[in-house]
């Protein structure tokens, strides 16, 4: 059980297009909170380790076929099966800084644009998730993304289907998001993400986690 009187750790999400800068911005602030003393760990979605994540990675290098509704039910899984363990950290007081979330389910989803597989059945098996405290949106053009050495061999690293992407993530952005400017330099980006997360930090201590649509 958890001791009471431990001030619960905040739910940081970083989400954006491919080669936005989210590996970096996640990383780079773990590493500062770490360094400040504050208990956080890097968390990334897919997770590719569990056996769920092992069947979206063969997905994802066209190892394998799987339809798209049940692809976009693999990765909610993936994340249902982290739900427990995501809810102790938390409660033990661990911030969790997660390089993409349920955003990135919704949104590259839908940009399949697929018969049937509309924004409200793509967000329908998110409900119930544990919401984050606070989301960063690296926005960027997918030009100026490309041009950061172009995209690698996976399923989803296509300029026109990032495109899509980009529009999706833009549709669903609302006004708790942080959004950055993912063009400006890493180190400005960074200044402004330790802002924003401190500050959620603090305000996690006192609040419940939410949980997605609740
Ligand atoms: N992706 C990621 C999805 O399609 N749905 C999801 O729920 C998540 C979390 O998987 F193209 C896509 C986004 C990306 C691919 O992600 C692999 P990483 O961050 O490049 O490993
Ligand atoms: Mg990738």
């Amino acid at each position: 059980s958890i001791p009471a009187g431990v001030r619960r750790g905040a739910f940081i999400v970083f989400e954006g297009v491919d080669r936005c800068g989210k590996s970096t911005q996640s990383k780079r602030l773990v590493d500062h909170l770490n360094s400040h003393g504050v208990d956080a760990e890097l968390w990334r979605f897919p997770d590719r380790q569990t056996a769920i994540g092992k069947m979206i990675n063969s997905y994802l290098t066209s190892q394998s076929e799987i339809d798209d509704a049940g692809v976009h039910l693999l990765f909610s899984a993936n994340r249902w099966e982290k739900r427990d363990a995501m809810l102790r950290k938390l409660q033990a007081g661990t911030t969790l800084v997660v390089d993409r979330y349920s955003h990135s389910g919704v949104a590259f989803t839908a940009a399949k644009k697929v018969p049937g597989l509309d924004l409200d059945w793509c967000k329908a098996p998110e409900f119930g998730l544990p919401a984050p405290d606070l989301v960063f949106f690296l926005q960027l053009s997918v030009e100026a993304a490309a041009a950061r050495g172009g995209y690698g061999e996976e399923r989803y690293e296509k300029e026109a289907f990032q495109e899509e992407v980009l529009r999706q993530f833009l549709s669903l952005r609302d006004p708790t998001w942080q959004v950055i400017d993912a063009s400006a330099s890493i180190e400005d980006i960074e200044s402004k993400v330790q802002t924003h997360a401190t500050e959620a930090i603090s305000h996690a201590a006192a609040a419940q986690v939410h949980a997605i649509g609740g």
